[in-house]
């Protein structure tokens, strides 16, 4: 480890993550200055079996993975850092939010109780969380680099543009590279809504919010968009206090699965004080004489409204950034832009492969990293099918929603002898339980029962086999992604009630299936 460690330190090139931290800083406010962050073994006569093109979370894992499988790789990113997005603008500052977002809502329920102080009318700072993550983001933007560059042997130029010059030929930093195959792995970026007044100052997207928040955002607040950025972000500011109002174009929330599932989550939103304009669309923004936003105009099914707003936040997806691609190489595109790409992960174009959100949805990491590894294995000659299905999904409200499988009404649709397991059980008289209890929510189940969370397990009373799993609460959400790999194998509730649950535990589903599981009818609970 010691001899790792001093080796190492006698490579001229040799960072420590705090020294990377520092440069990324610098080239972050002054890119031309530091200039491109080149990291190649020049030395090495191989040629690159593949260039990946943007090193976010798809280009770094097929990357580490091309590298590890023994062949030669190298990946630009016109940022100073590997990793991509998803730590700079995208999940990270969305589950700092997020976590605020449960932290105020609990110090709101328990305020001026216990220890929680006085939030009777209190607003807190939504700048003060985005400058503090703006001064933490570059410790895991160092880990990436330096992870990348001493661990897994990644060779990269980064703080350069790449130009697509054919389908073997890049040009990034002034050098022209060569390899066997290109990878598009450049990413999507956030639609900007199509109406008068959106580039107001005060209007924000989740990548502007963090690079160009200035001015501490005023009580009142308009988010447009009904998924889950919206949803994520809309909580977030209304947990700091501010009235939120949602223009949901179709329906709030349309993604969660279950019904009873996204009627709990949508009936607490509710409850915080946001307000849902379901079916409403934002036909203008308008400024006061400052240039700053003073309210937004919706058609709504109730008619034009318009609604005051200090700030505005839309989310209304990602676009797919295959431009540069397309008129490059004349890659095959969808009508959402995303790359078209077959099993292999190969684009129209031979030798081209595209990856990540680039290629459209899903748009979540699992499918960014998986794609860039199944591409990295494809192009090291490996015969690979990847097309992402059946995955386990979550979100945030001012909790963590995570499901899998089917919902009720899908499964009622599909199979004639559904068997649902929820917690807490239908309640005829009305009188609120303490459960599910669990991590994070013991405080609500004991004072405020309604707000414990919901839970509910899906199965086919035929097979007994489970079908869908919906949970409300915290978490829980690590739990989904393993338990998805044994539903998809066929899980039943006999194996589901013969686990062993580490008691009190955030899914309830162990312990509800032990108590069923005798019935050779199986029955609801
Ligand atoms: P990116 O990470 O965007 O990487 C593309 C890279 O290409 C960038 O680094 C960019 O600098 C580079 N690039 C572009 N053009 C060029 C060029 N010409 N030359 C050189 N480099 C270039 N997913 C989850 O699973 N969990 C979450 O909690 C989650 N939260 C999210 C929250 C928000 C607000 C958003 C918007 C998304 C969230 N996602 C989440 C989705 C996740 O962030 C993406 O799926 C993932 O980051 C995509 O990785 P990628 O490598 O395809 O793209
Ligand atoms: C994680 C970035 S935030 S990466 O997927 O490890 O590259």
């Amino acid at each position: 480890m010691v001899d790792q460690f001093v080796a190492k330190g006698s490579d001229p090139s040799f960072l420590t993550i705090e020294q990377w931290a520092r440069k990324i800083e610098e080239a972050l406010e002054k890119p031309n200055i530091v200039g491109p962050i080149r990291n190649i073994r020049d030395g090495d006569r191989r040629e690159f079996d593949a260039i990946f093109i943007g090193g976010g979370a798809a280009g770094r894992f097929g990357s580490a993975y091309l590298r590890a499988l023994g062949g030669r790789q190298l990946v630009i990113d016109r940022w100073p850092f590997l990793g991509g997005s998803c730590p700079h603008n995208a999940c990270v500052p969305h589950h700092l939010f997020s976590e605020c977002a449960a932290e105020l809502m609990l110090a709101r329920a328990f305020s001026g109780t216990l220890w929680f102080p006085d939030m009777t009318g209190r607003t807190t700072s939504i700048k003060e969380v985005v400058d503090l993550f703006r001064r933490g983001r570059t410790g895991p933007h160092a880990v990436m680099n330096y992870q990348s560059k001493e661990q897994l042997d990644i060779e990269f130029v980064l703080n350069a543009s790449a130009r697509i010059l054919d389908a073997h030929t890049v040009e990034a930093a002034g050098e022209v590279f060569r390899a066997r195959a290109l990878v598009l792995a450049l990413g999507a970026e956030p639609v900007r809504l199509d109406a008068p007044g959106s580039e107001l100052d005060g209007v924000h997207d989740y990548a502007t919010l963090v690079e160009t928040l200035d001015r501490e955002p005023g009580d009142a607040v308009v988010v447009i968009g009904g998924g889950k950025t919206a949803v994520e972000y809309g909580c977030f500011f209304n947990a700091t206090g501010r009235h939120v109002v949602m223009l949901v174009r179709s329906r709030l929330l349309d993604l969660i699965r279950d019904g009873d599932t996204r009627a709990y989550a949508i009936d607490r939103m509710r409850e915080q004080g946001m307000e849902i304009i379901e079916g409403a669309t934002a036909s203008a923004i308008i400024g006061d004489a400052s240039g700053h936003v003073a309210r937004v105009v919706a058609e709504t099914p109730a008619g034009p409204l318009q609604i005051d707003a200090d700030f505005v936040f839309q989310a209304l997806g990602e676009r797919p950034r295959s431009r540069p691609a397309v008129e490059a190489l004349g890659v095959a595109v969808d009508d959402s832009g995303a790359v078209v790409v077959d099993e292999q992960l190969r684009t129209s174009v031979a030798d081209v492969y595209a990856v990540g959100d680039l290629i459209g949805a899903p748009m979540e990491m699992f499918k960014a990293r998986k794609s860039g590894v199944y591409a990295a294995r494809a192009i090291m000659g490996e015969k690979v099918s990847y097309r992402p299905s059946d995955w386990p999904d979550f979100l945030h409200t001012h909790y963590e929603v995570s499901w899998l499988g089917l919902g009720e009404e899908e499964a009622r649709a599909r199979f004639l002898n559904v068997v649902i397991l929820k917690m807490p059980p239908d309640n005829p008289n009305g009188l609120a339980i303490g459960l599910p209890a669990s991590d994070r929510t013991m405080l609500y189940a004991m004072a405020r029962p309604h707000m414990s969370g919901f839970q509910k397990l899906v199965l086919d009373g035929d097979t007994r086999r489970v079908l869908g799993a919906h949970h409300v609460g915290y978490g829980a959400k690590d739990a989904f992604q393993y338990l998805n790999v044994l539903v998809q194998r066929g899980l039943t509730i006999d194996e589901l009630g013969e686990m062993d649950e580490l008691f009190l535990n955030p899914t309830h589903f162990i312990q509800l299936s032990r108590l069923r599981a005798g019935h050779r009818e199986l029955r609801n609970l």
